[in-house]
């Protein structure tokens, strides 16, 4: 499977929706803390143009929407 990212923040209602689904679908999937870590900040403004979480890279492209990203997970993985 392609390598997955996902660009987040913990106090994101957004984000706490799509790691709920993520503890009870696990898949191998890089989190990036975007508040922790200012360079994942810079490398998800540089890969999908704006900072907002979350963020799902997947095949070098950048999905952003907590629902699109669900249900890109559920099809996808
Ligand atoms: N409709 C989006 C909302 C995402 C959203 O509003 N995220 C906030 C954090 S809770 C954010 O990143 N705001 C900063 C920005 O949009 O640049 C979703 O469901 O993913």
């Amino acid at each position: 499977m392609e390598s997955l990212t996902l660009y987040y923040f913990e106090s994101c209602p957004y984000c706490q929706k799509v790691l709920h689904y993520l503890e009870e679908h696990p898949v191998p999937i890089e989190k990036k803390d975007i508040r922790k870590d200012p360079a994942a900040r810079n490398e998800l403004i540089q890969i999908g143009g704006k900072p907002q979480v979350p963020c799902l890279i997947h095949d070098g492209k950048a999905l952003y929407e907590s629902d699109d990203i669900i249900v890109w997970l559920k099809y996808n993985t």
